[in-house]
């Protein structure tokens, strides 16, 4: 591919709801530009974009693709994003590396929660944004309608550059207000504005001009005092109005007709900032913040947004240079890793394919294969100019299963397995849950866990068995209790003998306490460890549900002892069985972890919410009230919280959010114990029998 230099590239995020077309609307880019000969179907599986097999069963995107379009001269690197929440990630680390978003709703549909998530991000990032009104053939497509569901919502005004020619069937084209003129289908050629449209356009106009004249403080004055623009004014104007997020440009599309797309591109290239005219990025440097120069003789920043691991082609490190230039061969320093890594080849993505270019101008965005040791969200740069930069913050995942393997030969691969896909998907993790010895891997919702295990099978050949996680419970005792048990064996060759008498105190301070309160020498205190050892071994197992025991004191005040017979592992059973005839006596419960929730709804979702968290034996810490979101926090036992992503997002089509951390934990009402303990009863038993 052509070479690129700073101001003729356009880094641009592609944002909204799932199903609102920006998957098509980049094959539409890239025939309209003669890229492709054809364009590709979702029906199909045949677009540039959704390449991965999983993508092509499902019909909707998984992760973000980079598509790089060459129009007039520069180039406009697309990232396509998937609109499906559970990939909010995806979404997060693009606008991480871009410019500028495009976000877009269907015609009919109008806002829909995947865009308003979306809208919310821009303003996190600060990124200057336009809207589409895409699939504007659709019949019931109503541009009016749907410019006004965004209006509502948006905290920055809105201001059509284009007006539909047509709608439904009758989508002919694009009105632009900035030229004048209107455009048939791609957008080609100008023609003049169809009478019935003129009235409707001189308006809408007038008010383009106005917003264009808060560009600067000379175009207001020229405004003020002409009251017009000119045509390049306007588009000055409006680049400033756009970079300073003050306005919202909104056009108008169909995607799969390629309806208005090159003057979409237009507007990317007049009026979206280049790398150059962009927000500045801060990094970290040796002797503190630096401000990024995005120019190819300043020093080398990259930062990695994405990695993608598979064991046909080997890792895939997608980075944007922020500053700098880099070239096929060159060595490069990870700040993240204290490492040096050597890239290989220097290649522009487009999709699944790459194309390999000399020299990468500071500004673009690029992959190289094979880098061993870097992983998504690392500063690469020069080892004697370090510079780390900043990573975006990313939802905590909740949603959790426990993962089993099919076979032992998959259980040897599972944790590696687990660790690559970890490591390209900042929303996914894993870890092994000590109490309840499971492994857990956890996402943003079950779409996202669905498509983890798939590509475990697909790629890595690993099969695993989805189960829903235990949850980590505890067992204790609440009064003291005495207990002694004698360990005899003592017929045919050598004999066992031990007995061990103790005491079990509740602890509220500590796990584990043990104390040696023999007097007289009735057992020699050389078995206090091998008593100690068998009491522990109970501690991990459990005695009334195989949870492990935590907050006892042991006390061993008697017991007694063989000349012959006795030795350790005698006293290691007698230990182990008194102690378990004390705890049985010592009024045992179990202790669950009870959660601190902070719930994040619409107003109007407040009273399923409140309702619902009445089910769950919620305890309300407070409410209030944040720009028309109602804010819950509360205390609730995790076992009612396992499945809560998928039951809040019900609630509130998917505009609910919540975050959950550990608070303490507290003893189980009786009623909702037994039931457990039964429950695990049996499984041990069942085991048993296996
Ligand atoms: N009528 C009409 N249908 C369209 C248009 N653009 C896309 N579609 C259809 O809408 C569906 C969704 O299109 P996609 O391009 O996959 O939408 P997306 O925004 O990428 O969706 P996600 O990847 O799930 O976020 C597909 O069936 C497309 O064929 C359009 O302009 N008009
Ligand atoms: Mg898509």
């Amino acid at each position: 591919m052509k070479e690129y230099s700073t101001d003729k590239i356009r880094n641009v995020v592609l944002a909204s709801h799932s199903g609102a077309g920006k998957t098509i609307l980049c094959e539409a880019f890239l025939h309209a530009t003669s890229a492709t000969t054809r364009m590709g179907r979702i029906e199909d599986g045949t677009t540039v974009s959704d390449f991965d097999e999983e993508e092509i069963r499902r019909t909707i995107s998984l992760s973000t693709s980079v598509i790089p379009v060459e129009y007039r001269d520069n180039k406009i690197n697309f990232l396509d994003t998937p609109g499906y929440t559970d990939f909010i990630g995806e979404v997060i680390s693009a606008m991480r590396v871009v410019d500028s978003v495009i976000l877009m709703v269907d015609a009919v549909n109008g806002l829909e929660v995947g865009t308003e998530i979306a809208m919310d991000y821009c303003s996190k990032f600060n990124l200057p944004r336009v809207l589409v009104v895409n699939k504007m053939d659709r019949d019931n497509a109503n541009f009016q309608k749907a410019l006004k569901s965004v209006e509502d919502f948006s905290d920055v005004r809105l201001i059509p550059i284009q007006l539909p020619w047509g709608e439904k069937h009758d989508f002919k084209g694009v009105i632009d207000l900035i030229t004048m003129k209107a455009y048939k289908a791609q957008g080609k050629t100008a023609e003049e504005i169809p009478a019935e449209f003129k009235d409707a356009a001189e308006e809408a106009r007038m008010k383009l001009v106005e917003a264009a004249a808060e560009g600067d403080d000379t175009l207001l004055e020229k405004y003020l005092d002409s009251g017009s623009l000119t045509e390049d004014e306007v588009v000055r104007g409006l680049r400033e109005v756009v970079k300073s997020c003050g306005f919202i440009p909104v056009l108008v599309s169909a995607g799969s007709f390629e309806t208005g797309v090159l003057k979409l591109l237009d507007a990317v290239i007049d009026i979206l900032p280049s790398p150059a005219e962009g927000k500045k990025t801060i990094a970290h440097g040796k002797d503190g913040d630096e401000t990024l120069e995005p120019k190819d003789n300043a020093p080398l920043a990259i930062y990695v947004w994405k990695t993608t691991a598979d064991p046909f082609v080997g890792k895939q490190t997608f980075f944007r240079l922020y500053s700098g230039t880099i070239s096929p061969d060159a060595r490069v320093w990870n700040q993240t890793k204290g490492i040096e890594e050597r890239l290989g080849s220097v290649n522009i993505p487009r999709g699944k394919e790459t194309m390999s270019v000399k020299v990468l101008h500071a500004g673009d965005i690029c992959v190289v294969p094979k880098l061993t040791e870097t992983s998504t969200s690392n500063t690469l740069c020069d080892k004697n100019h370090p510079l780390t930069l900043p990573i975006p913050e990313y939802p905590k995942s909740l949603f959790q299963v426990a993962l089993f393997p099919k076979t032992q030969a998959d259980s040897t691969k599972i944790t590696s397995t687990l660790t690559r896909l970890c490591e390209e998907d900042m929303t996914l993790s894993w870890h092994n849950e000590p109490s309840t010895l499971q492994t857990i891997l956890q996402g943003m919702g079950d779409q996202h866990i669905d498509v983890a295990i798939r590509r475990a099978e697909a790629k890595f050949q690993v099969g695993v068995i989805v189960h829903e996680p235990k949850v980590p419970y505890q067992e204790t005792i609440t009064k003291t209790a005495s207990a002694m048990y004698r360990h005899k064996k003592q017929t045919g060759g050598s004999g066992q003998f031990g007995e061990v008498h103790l005491k079990v105190l509740p602890l509220t301070d500590k796990d584990f306490d043990f104390t040696w309160d023999v007097f007289g020498g009735a057992i020699s205190q050389s078995y206090s460890s091998s008593i100690q050892k068998g009491i522990l071994a109970v501690m991990k197992e459990g005695v009334i549900a195989g949870y492990p025991v935590s907050g006892v004191h042991v006390s061993v005040f008697d017991g007694k002892e063989h000349p012959v017979d006795s030795k350790p592992v005698a006293f290691e059973i007698a230990g182990r069985e008194a102690f378990k005839l004390a705890v049985r006596d010592a009024a045992p419960v179990l202790r669950e972890p009870i959660m601190l929730v902070r719930i994040t709804v619409p107003e109007s979702a407040m009273g399923d919410i409140m309702g619902d968290l009445n089910t769950r034996r919620a305890r309300i810490q407070g409410m209030e009230t944040l720009k028309g979101h109602s804010v819950v926090t509360t205390m609730v036992p995790l076992a009612e919280m396992l499945r809560y992503t998928t039951t809040l997002r019900s609630m509130t089509g998917g505009r609910g959010v919540f975050e959950m951390e550990f608070d303490h934990t507290e003893v189980v009402p009786a009623h909702i114990a037994q039931p457990v303990i039964d429950a695990r009863t049996k499984e041990l038993e069942n085991k048993k029998e296996e």
